[in-house]
């Protein structure tokens, strides 16, 4: 199985998910050339990360990628029951993250890192939210995970699942940029799931040298 990835981006999510299971994969480093090549066009309509290229199937998006692989490997845990209402919330948490979650947090990250290189943040993606109202649209989409968070360790039958792995990568974003300055259930979550071995082996940090 290979993993494209660049350090510090979304394709962190699936390799961190891949280093919780413990699954053997082969990790390709996209660079700008590689990813306007023709070939890996190919494997990404727009030249992004990431891409997992698993036997027959080729896989673009991070949340549907650690979707796949928690399914794949469902005997190791991180996906309920297909058919449970547990795996009815695990959908619910998977798209809230990638879909409502993270549109705040990279505004902010647009304002707060204008020089980020055109490979991560192309200027045609950048638009006119300032940091303050991107902080406060944060807080608001964070507050249905403060309440579950106020009694729960985890998102899903307090367990740890490929859910907690993909609000885990976006929240992961919003500690390093300095969003979530005030003590908060979110900001207990996401500063426990940092200490996790497999994210330090998967988050190799370059956000010093941006
Ligand atoms: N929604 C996609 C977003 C993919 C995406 O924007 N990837 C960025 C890194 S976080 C990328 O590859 N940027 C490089 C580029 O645009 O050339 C996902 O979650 O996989």
């Amino acid at each position: 199985m290979k993993l494209y990835y660049i350090p510090t981006t979304r394709a962190v999510r699936p390799r961190w998910l891949l280093e919780e299971m413990g699954i053997d994969y082969e990790l390709i480093t996209v660079s700008m050339e590689m990813s306007r090549q023709p070939e890996y066009r190919k494997l990404h309509p727009h030249g992004k990360v990431p891409v997992l290229v698993d036997e027959k199937a080729t896989i673009f998006e991070s949340a549907a990628i650690c979707a796949y692989l928690a399914d794949k490997y469902l005997e190791k845990g991180f996906a309920p029951a297909i058919n449970s209402l547990a795996r009815a919330y695990y959908y619910q948490w998977l798209f809230y993250a990638s879909l409502t979650l993270e549109a705040p947090v990279e505004q902010y990250m647009f304002n707060v890192l204008p020089n980020l290189p055109e490979k991560l943040l192309p200027k045609t993606t950048q638009t006119k939210v300032s940091l303050e109202e991107a902080k406060q649209w944060f807080s608001r989409v964070c507050q249905p995970l403060n309440e579950l968070l106020q009694d729960n360790d985890y998102l899903v039958e307090n367990r740890f699942t490929a859910a907690d792995i993909v609000t885990g990568g976006v929240l992961l974003w919003a500690l390093k940029l300095g969003m979530l300055t005030e003590e908060s259930p979110v900001k207990a979550y996401i500063t426990k799931l940092s200490e996790r071995p497999a994210l330090k082996k998967a988050d190799v940090d370059v956000y010093a040298k941006l």
